[in-house]
């Protein structure tokens, strides 16, 4: 009798498991695992869509595209979301077969995008298969400008002489330069400075920009993760940092609210500055495509997108989310250019393989000084 009832439970349990999904897959659909820049999210959104989703976010994050590259180009990374710039890591990826082409079908607000911007992100992407925009923004520098006026009266706030100019980057040494550690986003802007073309894959142009960043290397105090010189600029560590725009403001924001009389700009080089996008993709080996879309989703509703905007200090894609966005943060060019700081902007593609292992060897010449 006990046998036969243990029997026919056993059996009920089989036949239960085999409508279930297997158990690891369950798991999967409820966990989603997000590899994002650091300091580019607002924590709310992130427990927003926790909440009303039942999905566990796994929130890991990285601090420049080699760091990005280095852990996607294996495969199998485990990321269900990823936020690779445009040019050249997300097109590269797009390219390699390594991203899943998003199902328009579960973005129902995909078409919050604004047009012109999508289409501006086409030459990496034909037909926006592949990625959303998340938030885009510039390169140049952040400034202390009451330091660098004071140390170096007569050197221009609106250019990157302020840096690359070996008088300039002497006198201002001792306040502290710093530089983000990234072949990939810094080299292009030193071209464009010294006059090449940004994008160039010419060993002659190469060396004049390795030549001027050698220059002012003894200057130089870091050359370091563009996460730990947002933290130290807020902390009045630098006078000059080579970084990203919304980062250089939210340290300005950060410093404002410590209120100990540190006082950051941001300056949009008028020589040129690359002007980037973030684009929002699924790896295609993910191991929650489904909620990979949810998430996407989410992020391009107009008052989730308009809160990131506010805690990040980066503009995002999302039309309808501008006027939710605080006056201050949407007022200002450095996070929303004008269209004439936008003339003033340019966008790289990516390198041959050769050209990009030059890059990387320059720039290891750099940070060792020879
Ligand atoms: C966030 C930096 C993201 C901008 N800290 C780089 N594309």
């Amino acid at each position: 009798m006990l046998r036969r009832l243990l029997a026919a439970s056993l059996c009920a349990a089989a036949l239960l498991a085999g409508s279930l999904p297997h158990p690891a897959a369950a798991q999967a659909e409820k966990t989603l695992n997000v590899y994002n820049w650091s300091d580019y999210i607002d924590p709310d959104a992130v427990a927003k869509f926790e909440q009303e989703s039942g999905i566990k976010i796994r929130y890991d994050v990285f601090d420049s595209l080699e760091t990005l590259e280095g852990k996607l180009s294996a495969g199998r990374s485990g990321y269900d979301i990823v936020v690779p710039t445009s040019e050249p890591t997300f097109a590269r990826l797009a390219k390699a077969g390594a991203l899943l082409p998003l199902d328009r079908g579960k973005i129902p607000n995909w078409g919050n995008q604004d047009p012109a911007l999508l289409k501006q992100v086409e030459s990496s992407d034909p037909g926006n298969r592949f990625g959303a925009i998340y938030l885009y923004g510039t390169i140049g520098l952040a400034i202390r400008p009451d330091r660098v006026r004071a140390l170096a009266p007569d050197a221009p706030l609106d250019s990157l002489d302020l840096l690359m100019k070996p008088e300039n980057a002497r006198r201002l040494a001792g306040c502290g330069i710093a530089v983000m550690d990234s072949a990939i986003d810094v080299l292009p802007t030193v071209l464009k400075w010294a006059g090449r073309n940004p994008n160039s894959s010419d060993t002659a142009d190469l060396r004049v920009a390795e030549e001027a960043l050698l220059a002012i290397r003894p200057h130089v105090r870091a050359i370091t993760a563009s996460s730990s010189i947002l933290d130290a600029l807020a902390n009045g560590e630098y006078c000059v940092a080579l970084t990203y725009s919304g980062d250089a403001i939210q340290a300005q924001a950060r410093a404002r609210e410590a209120k100990r009389g540190v006082e950051i700009g941001y300056v949009q080089p008028r020589e040129g500055a690359q002007l980037w996008f973030d684009m929002l993709a699924i790896p295609a080996d993910a191991p929650n495509p489904e909620g990979a879309h949810a998430f996407i989703n989410f992020l391009l509703r107009p008052e989730v997108m308009a809160g990131i905007t506010n805690q990040v200090r980066y503009p995002n894609a999302v039309t309808a989310a501008t006027p939710m966005v605080q006056e201050d943060v949407r007022n200002d060019p450095n996070i929303y250019p004008t269209p004439e700081m936008l003339a003033r902007t340019f966008t790289v593609q990516a390198l041959p393989a050769s050209a990009a292992r030059a890059y990387g060897r320059s720039w290891n010449r750099f940070k060792a000084g020879r």
